[in-house]
Protein backbone atom coordinates (compact mmCIF):
# COMPACT_ATOMS: atom_id res chain seq x y z
CA UNK A 1 0.00 0.00 0.00
CA UNK A 2 2.80 2.41 0.65
CA UNK A 3 5.10 1.83 -2.31
CA UNK A 4 3.44 4.52 -4.45
CA UNK A 5 3.61 8.11 -5.44
CA UNK A 6 2.53 9.93 -2.27
CA UNK A 7 4.83 8.27 -0.04
CA UNK A 8 6.32 10.19 2.93
CA UNK A 9 8.60 7.76 4.95
CA UNK A 10 7.45 9.84 8.10
CA UNK A 11 3.73 8.53 7.67
CA UNK A 12 4.14 4.94 7.21
CA UNK A 13 2.53 3.52 10.00
CA UNK A 14 5.07 1.64 12.16
CA UNK A 15 6.69 4.55 12.32
CA UNK A 16 3.96 6.62 13.49
CA UNK A 17 3.23 5.17 16.90
CA UNK A 18 6.80 3.46 18.17
CA UNK A 19 7.91 6.49 20.47
CA UNK A 20 3.85 5.77 22.78
CA UNK A 21 3.49 4.82 25.52
CA UNK A 22 2.70 0.78 24.96
CA UNK A 23 -0.14 0.44 28.03
CA UNK A 24 -1.63 4.04 27.16
CA UNK A 25 -1.69 2.40 23.26
CA UNK A 26 -3.29 -0.51 23.86
CA UNK A 27 -5.63 1.25 26.23
CA UNK A 28 -6.88 3.91 23.60
CA UNK A 29 -7.48 1.19 20.99
CA UNK A 30 -9.21 -0.97 23.12
CA UNK A 31 -11.87 1.97 23.28
CA UNK A 32 -11.69 2.30 20.10
CA UNK A 33 -12.35 -1.43 19.14
CA UNK A 34 -15.20 -1.22 22.02
CA UNK A 35 -16.55 2.01 19.84
CA UNK A 36 -16.70 4.29 22.58
CA UNK A 37 -15.98 7.94 21.38
CA UNK A 38 -12.43 9.72 21.85
CA UNK A 39 -13.27 13.11 23.42
CA UNK A 40 -10.63 16.20 23.47
CA UNK A 41 -9.67 15.85 27.36
CA UNK A 42 -8.30 11.81 26.78
CA UNK A 43 -5.33 10.56 26.12
CA UNK A 44 -4.43 9.91 22.33
CA UNK A 45 -1.82 9.16 20.25
CA UNK A 46 -0.16 12.02 18.59
CA UNK A 47 -0.07 10.67 14.86
CA UNK A 48 -4.42 10.36 16.01
CA UNK A 49 -4.39 13.66 16.87
CA UNK A 50 -2.25 14.87 13.40
CA UNK A 51 -4.56 13.31 11.35
CA UNK A 52 -7.35 14.11 12.84
CA UNK A 53 -6.07 17.74 12.69
CA UNK A 54 -5.31 17.20 9.11
CA UNK A 55 -8.85 15.55 7.94
CA UNK A 56 -10.85 18.00 10.19
CA UNK A 57 -9.03 21.01 8.45
CA UNK A 58 -9.24 20.47 5.37
CA UNK A 59 -12.61 19.42 5.41
CA UNK A 60 -13.39 23.10 7.04
CA UNK A 61 -11.46 24.67 4.02
CA UNK A 62 -13.70 22.04 1.82
CA UNK A 63 -16.46 23.73 3.01
CA UNK A 64 -15.21 27.52 2.85
CA UNK A 65 -13.79 27.16 -0.68
CA UNK A 66 -16.92 25.12 -1.96
CA UNK A 67 -19.16 27.90 -0.86
CA UNK A 68 -17.41 29.62 -3.75
CA UNK A 69 -18.60 27.84 -7.38
CA UNK A 70 -22.20 28.04 -5.99
CA UNK A 71 -21.41 31.45 -4.86
CA UNK A 72 -20.74 32.76 -7.92
CA UNK A 73 -24.62 31.88 -9.18
CA UNK A 74 -26.50 33.92 -6.51
CA UNK A 75 -26.54 37.22 -8.28
CA UNK A 76 -27.58 35.34 -11.94
CA UNK A 77 -30.02 32.45 -10.10
CA UNK A 78 -33.31 31.83 -12.16
CA UNK A 79 -36.30 33.15 -10.31
CA UNK A 80 -36.11 34.80 -6.41
CA UNK A 81 -37.14 31.31 -5.29
CA UNK A 82 -34.25 29.85 -6.97
CA UNK A 83 -31.57 32.79 -5.45
CA UNK A 84 -33.11 32.60 -2.04
CA UNK A 85 -32.45 28.56 -2.02
CA UNK A 86 -28.96 29.29 -3.33
CA UNK A 87 -28.14 31.65 -0.83
CA UNK A 88 -29.48 29.78 2.02
CA UNK A 89 -27.04 26.45 1.16
CA UNK A 90 -24.39 28.65 0.20
CA UNK A 91 -24.54 30.03 3.81
CA UNK A 92 -25.01 26.62 5.28
CA UNK A 93 -21.65 25.35 3.53
CA UNK A 94 -19.87 28.33 5.41
CA UNK A 95 -21.51 27.60 8.76
CA UNK A 96 -20.36 24.00 8.16
CA UNK A 97 -16.93 25.43 8.16
CA UNK A 98 -17.54 26.87 11.33
CA UNK A 99 -18.60 23.93 13.18
CA UNK A 100 -15.76 21.96 11.26
CA UNK A 101 -12.49 24.63 12.52
CA UNK A 102 -14.09 24.46 16.14
CA UNK A 103 -14.16 20.72 16.17
CA UNK A 104 -10.18 20.85 14.70
CA UNK A 105 -9.69 23.85 17.28
CA UNK A 106 -10.15 21.29 20.43
CA UNK A 107 -7.46 19.64 18.75
CA UNK A 108 -4.87 22.24 19.77
CA UNK A 109 -4.76 23.71 16.42
CA UNK A 110 -5.89 27.53 16.29
CA UNK A 111 -8.51 28.90 13.33
CA UNK A 112 -5.85 31.80 13.01
CA UNK A 113 -3.21 29.37 12.01
CA UNK A 114 -5.63 26.88 10.04
CA UNK A 115 -6.90 30.33 7.98
CA UNK A 116 -3.04 31.38 7.48
CA UNK A 117 -2.68 27.63 6.28
CA UNK A 118 -5.20 28.31 3.88
CA UNK A 119 -4.21 30.77 2.46
CA UNK A 120 -0.54 30.56 2.05
CA UNK A 121 -1.30 27.16 -0.29
CA UNK A 122 -0.17 25.04 2.60
CA UNK A 123 -3.29 23.19 3.88
CA UNK A 124 -5.51 20.93 1.09
CA UNK A 125 -8.73 21.31 0.26
CA UNK A 126 -11.35 19.35 -1.79
CA UNK A 127 -10.21 18.74 -5.67
CA UNK A 128 -13.42 19.37 -6.95
CA UNK A 129 -13.59 23.19 -5.66
CA UNK A 130 -11.34 24.33 -8.65
CA UNK A 131 -13.09 23.61 -11.63
CA UNK A 132 -15.50 26.91 -12.87
CA UNK A 133 -19.31 26.56 -12.16
CA UNK A 134 -19.84 27.89 -16.08
CA UNK A 135 -23.32 27.80 -16.51
CA UNK A 136 -26.08 27.53 -13.38
CA UNK A 137 -26.79 23.94 -14.94
CA UNK A 138 -23.05 23.19 -12.96
CA UNK A 139 -24.48 24.89 -9.46
CA UNK A 140 -27.37 22.50 -10.13
CA UNK A 141 -25.03 19.68 -10.84
CA UNK A 142 -22.86 20.78 -7.88
CA UNK A 143 -25.92 20.55 -5.41
CA UNK A 144 -26.90 17.23 -6.49
CA UNK A 145 -24.21 15.21 -6.81
CA UNK A 146 -21.08 17.16 -4.97
CA UNK A 147 -23.86 16.98 -1.87
CA UNK A 148 -24.49 13.39 -2.90
CA UNK A 149 -21.25 12.50 -2.30
CA UNK A 150 -20.27 14.30 0.89
CA UNK A 151 -22.85 12.80 2.51
CA UNK A 152 -21.63 9.33 1.53
CA UNK A 153 -18.53 9.84 3.14
CA UNK A 154 -20.15 12.26 6.44
CA UNK A 155 -22.57 9.73 6.79
CA UNK A 156 -20.49 6.86 7.29
CA UNK A 157 -17.46 8.70 9.32
CA UNK A 158 -20.17 10.08 11.39
CA UNK A 159 -20.39 6.44 13.17
CA UNK A 160 -16.53 7.30 13.64
CA UNK A 161 -14.26 7.93 16.82
CA UNK A 162 -13.51 11.17 18.03
CA UNK A 163 -16.70 12.83 19.44
CA UNK A 164 -16.49 16.36 18.28
CA UNK A 165 -16.08 15.45 14.80
CA UNK A 166 -19.08 13.00 14.79
CA UNK A 167 -21.16 15.08 16.37
CA UNK A 168 -20.33 18.00 13.78
CA UNK A 169 -20.57 15.64 11.17
CA UNK A 170 -24.33 14.69 12.35
CA UNK A 171 -25.53 18.06 12.05
CA UNK A 172 -24.25 18.74 9.01
CA UNK A 173 -25.84 15.89 6.98
CA UNK A 174 -29.28 16.92 7.94
CA UNK A 175 -28.87 20.27 5.79
CA UNK A 176 -27.08 18.33 3.27
CA UNK A 177 -29.93 16.19 2.59
CA UNK A 178 -32.13 19.91 2.00
CA UNK A 179 -29.10 20.69 -0.42
CA UNK A 180 -29.45 17.61 -1.92
CA UNK A 181 -33.01 17.63 -2.59
CA UNK A 182 -32.70 21.41 -3.82
CA UNK A 183 -29.88 20.32 -6.52
CA UNK A 184 -31.46 17.29 -7.79
CA UNK A 185 -35.32 19.41 -8.19
CA UNK A 186 -32.58 21.94 -10.19
CA UNK A 187 -31.27 19.12 -12.17
CA UNK A 188 -34.57 17.11 -13.09
CA UNK A 189 -36.19 20.62 -13.76
CA UNK A 190 -33.69 21.40 -16.36
CA UNK A 191 -33.47 17.75 -17.53
CA UNK A 192 -37.03 17.94 -18.59
CA UNK A 193 -37.20 21.60 -19.59
CA UNK A 194 -36.81 22.91 -23.08
CA UNK A 195 -34.16 21.55 -25.65
CA UNK A 196 -31.37 24.41 -24.72
CA UNK A 197 -31.81 23.46 -20.37
CA UNK A 198 -31.44 20.05 -21.19
CA UNK A 199 -28.05 20.46 -23.17
CA UNK A 200 -27.03 23.04 -19.89
CA UNK A 201 -27.21 20.16 -18.12
CA UNK A 202 -25.85 17.22 -20.00
CA UNK A 203 -22.62 19.18 -20.72
CA UNK A 204 -22.51 20.20 -16.88
CA UNK A 205 -22.35 16.83 -16.06
CA UNK A 206 -19.69 15.73 -18.44
CA UNK A 207 -17.74 18.57 -17.13
CA UNK A 208 -18.44 17.57 -13.57
CA UNK A 209 -17.69 13.89 -13.84
CA UNK A 210 -14.05 13.38 -13.70
CA UNK A 211 -13.27 15.87 -10.51
CA UNK A 212 -16.52 13.66 -8.94
CA UNK A 213 -14.83 10.17 -9.64
CA UNK A 214 -11.58 12.15 -8.14
CA UNK A 215 -13.55 13.40 -4.95
CA UNK A 216 -13.68 10.26 -3.08
CA UNK A 217 -9.77 10.67 -2.88
CA UNK A 218 -7.18 8.16 -4.74
CA UNK A 219 -7.85 4.90 -5.18
CA UNK A 220 -7.36 2.51 -2.38
CA UNK A 221 -3.84 1.13 -3.31
CA UNK A 222 -2.33 4.67 -3.98
CA UNK A 223 -4.08 6.18 -0.61
CA UNK A 224 -1.45 7.24 2.08
CA UNK A 225 -3.75 7.49 5.04
CA UNK A 226 -6.69 5.05 4.62
CA UNK A 227 -5.27 2.53 6.78
CA UNK A 228 -4.16 3.99 10.04
CA UNK A 229 -7.24 6.35 9.67
CA UNK A 230 -9.89 3.29 9.69
CA UNK A 231 -7.89 0.95 12.25
CA UNK A 232 -8.87 4.23 14.27
CA UNK A 233 -12.02 4.29 13.15
CA UNK A 234 -11.79 8.07 11.83
CA UNK A 235 -12.54 6.61 8.37
CA UNK A 236 -15.69 3.88 8.38
CA UNK A 237 -14.94 3.31 4.82
CA UNK A 238 -12.11 3.31 2.49
CA UNK A 239 -11.81 5.90 -0.59
CA UNK A 240 -12.72 2.86 -3.62
CA UNK A 241 -15.71 1.83 -1.02
CA UNK A 242 -17.61 5.31 -1.14
CA UNK A 243 -17.04 6.02 -4.48
CA UNK A 244 -18.89 2.33 -5.68
CA UNK A 245 -21.61 3.30 -3.17
CA UNK A 246 -22.25 6.69 -5.22
CA UNK A 247 -21.91 4.50 -7.76
CA UNK A 248 -24.58 2.62 -6.85
CA UNK A 249 -26.80 5.01 -5.51
CA UNK A 250 -26.75 7.66 -7.83
CA UNK A 251 -25.68 6.66 -12.03
CA UNK A 252 -29.23 4.81 -12.27
CA UNK A 253 -30.78 7.81 -11.44
CA UNK A 254 -29.01 10.11 -13.83
CA UNK A 255 -29.41 7.32 -16.05
CA UNK A 256 -33.12 7.39 -15.29
CA UNK A 257 -33.21 10.67 -16.47
CA UNK A 258 -31.57 9.61 -19.90
CA UNK A 259 -28.73 11.67 -18.94
CA UNK A 260 -25.13 10.29 -20.71
CA UNK A 261 -22.37 10.13 -18.44
CA UNK A 262 -18.68 10.82 -19.88
CA UNK A 263 -17.42 7.23 -19.65
CA UNK A 264 -17.53 4.48 -21.82
CA UNK A 265 -16.55 1.66 -19.30
CA UNK A 266 -19.09 2.77 -16.81
CA UNK A 267 -21.23 -0.48 -15.93
CA UNK A 268 -22.26 -2.48 -13.32
CA UNK A 269 -20.65 -6.09 -12.92
CA UNK A 270 -23.48 -8.26 -11.76
CA UNK A 271 -21.66 -10.98 -10.45
CA UNK A 272 -19.59 -9.22 -8.00
CA UNK A 273 -21.77 -6.36 -7.63
CA UNK A 274 -19.25 -3.96 -8.26
CA UNK A 275 -19.15 -1.18 -10.69
CA UNK A 276 -16.54 -1.09 -13.62
CA UNK A 277 -14.97 2.16 -14.33
CA UNK A 278 -11.99 3.79 -17.08
CA UNK A 279 -9.20 4.75 -13.91
CA UNK A 280 -9.51 8.26 -13.13
CA UNK A 281 -6.70 10.53 -14.26
CA UNK A 282 -4.78 10.57 -10.86
CA UNK A 283 -1.87 13.03 -12.35
CA UNK A 284 -4.66 15.59 -13.11
CA UNK A 285 -5.82 15.01 -9.15
CA UNK A 286 -2.21 15.57 -8.19
CA UNK A 287 -2.26 18.77 -9.83
CA UNK A 288 -5.28 19.96 -8.95
CA UNK A 289 -4.87 19.40 -4.99
CA UNK A 290 -1.63 20.37 -5.45
CA UNK A 291 -2.70 24.08 -6.57
CA UNK A 292 -2.36 23.99 -10.06
CA UNK A 293 -6.23 23.90 -11.11
CA UNK A 294 -8.16 25.81 -13.12
CA UNK A 295 -9.70 28.31 -10.26
CA UNK A 296 -7.01 27.21 -7.35
CA UNK A 297 -5.56 30.70 -7.37
CA UNK A 298 -9.02 32.36 -7.92
CA UNK A 299 -10.41 30.03 -4.54
CA UNK A 300 -7.24 31.64 -2.47
CA UNK A 301 -7.25 35.46 -3.71
CA UNK A 302 -10.97 35.23 -2.72
CA UNK A 303 -10.23 34.08 0.92
CA UNK A 304 -7.67 36.35 1.16
CA UNK A 305 -9.33 39.22 0.38
CA UNK A 306 -12.11 38.17 2.74
CA UNK A 307 -9.18 38.06 5.63
CA UNK A 308 -8.66 41.49 5.11
CA UNK A 309 -11.51 42.71 4.70
CA UNK A 310 -12.50 40.89 7.72
CA UNK A 311 -9.90 42.54 9.46
CA UNK A 312 -11.61 45.33 10.80
CA UNK A 313 -14.85 43.47 12.02
CA UNK A 314 -12.66 41.09 14.06
CA UNK A 315 -10.55 44.06 15.73
CA UNK A 316 -13.74 46.02 16.57
CA UNK A 317 -14.99 43.00 18.09
CA UNK A 318 -12.19 41.68 20.26
CA UNK A 319 -10.11 45.10 20.44
CA UNK A 320 -6.42 43.99 20.85
CA UNK A 321 -7.38 39.73 21.73
CA UNK A 322 -8.19 40.16 17.47
CA UNK A 323 -5.25 37.97 16.01
CA UNK A 324 -4.14 37.75 12.30
CA UNK A 325 -3.24 35.48 10.10
CA UNK A 326 0.49 36.13 9.10
CA UNK A 327 0.13 37.75 5.56
CA UNK A 328 -2.11 41.05 7.23
CA UNK A 329 -0.90 40.75 10.77
N1 LIG B 1 -9.36 16.63 -2.62
O1 LIG B 1 -4.45 9.06 1.76
P1 LIG B 1 -5.62 9.73 1.12
C1 LIG B 1 -18.28 19.07 0.64
C2 LIG B 1 -5.39 14.18 -0.48
S1 LIG B 1 -17.07 18.63 1.76
C3 LIG B 1 -8.17 17.13 -2.16
O2 LIG B 1 -6.63 8.85 0.52
P2 LIG B 1 -7.41 10.55 3.22
C4 LIG B 1 -19.46 19.86 1.10
C5 LIG B 1 -5.27 13.86 0.98
O3 LIG B 1 -5.58 14.98 1.77
C6 LIG B 1 -15.81 17.88 0.78
N2 LIG B 1 -7.22 16.37 -1.60
O4 LIG B 1 -6.27 10.78 2.13
C7 LIG B 1 -19.91 20.77 0.04
C8 LIG B 1 -3.82 13.41 1.08
O5 LIG B 1 -2.98 14.56 1.05
P3 LIG B 1 -2.05 14.98 2.34
C9 LIG B 1 -14.64 17.51 1.57
C10 LIG B 1 -7.50 15.06 -1.45
O6 LIG B 1 -7.42 11.73 4.10
C11 LIG B 1 -20.70 20.32 -0.98
C12 LIG B 1 -3.61 12.70 -0.25
O7 LIG B 1 -4.59 13.21 -1.14
N3 LIG B 1 -14.91 16.35 2.39
O8 LIG B 1 -18.12 18.72 -0.46
C13 LIG B 1 -8.72 14.49 -1.86
O9 LIG B 1 -7.26 9.19 3.83
C14 LIG B 1 -21.13 21.20 -2.01
C15 LIG B 1 -3.71 11.19 -0.13
O10 LIG B 1 -5.09 10.78 0.01
C16 LIG B 1 -14.03 15.95 3.32
O11 LIG B 1 -12.99 16.56 3.49
C17 LIG B 1 -9.66 15.33 -2.47
N4 LIG B 1 -10.84 14.89 -2.92
O12 LIG B 1 -8.76 10.49 2.36
C18 LIG B 1 -19.54 22.11 0.10
C19 LIG B 1 -14.44 14.76 4.17
N5 LIG B 1 -8.69 13.17 -1.59
O13 LIG B 1 -2.97 15.46 3.43
C20 LIG B 1 -19.98 23.00 -0.90
C21 LIG B 1 -13.38 14.36 5.15
C22 LIG B 1 -7.49 12.93 -1.02
O14 LIG B 1 -1.26 13.77 2.74
C23 LIG B 1 -20.77 22.55 -1.94
N6 LIG B 1 -12.19 13.82 4.53
N7 LIG B 1 -6.78 14.05 -0.95
O15 LIG B 1 -1.18 16.09 1.81
C24 LIG B 1 -12.07 12.54 4.12
O16 LIG B 1 -12.98 11.74 4.23
C25 LIG B 1 -10.73 12.10 3.58
O17 LIG B 1 -9.76 13.05 3.96
C26 LIG B 1 -10.70 11.92 2.03
C27 LIG B 1 -9.25 11.57 1.62
C28 LIG B 1 -11.62 10.78 1.63
C29 LIG B 1 -11.09 13.21 1.32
Amino acid sequence: MYGNAYIDPDKAPNSLVADEDPVKLAEFEARIAAGEKIEPQDWMPKEYRKQLIRMIEQHAHSEIIGALPEGTWITRAPGFRRKLALMAKVQDEVGHAQLLYSAAETLGKSREQMINDLITGKSKYSNIFNYPAETWADSAVIAWLVDAGAIINQTTNARGSYGPYVRALERICYEESFHLKYGHDNVVHLATGTKKQREMVQAALHRWWPPLMHFFGPADKISVHSEVLMKWKVKMASNDEMRQQFLDMYVPKIWDLELTLPDPELRKDEETGRWIYTEPDWEEFKRVINGDGPCNAERLAVRRMAEEKGRWVRRAILGEKAKYVKPFA
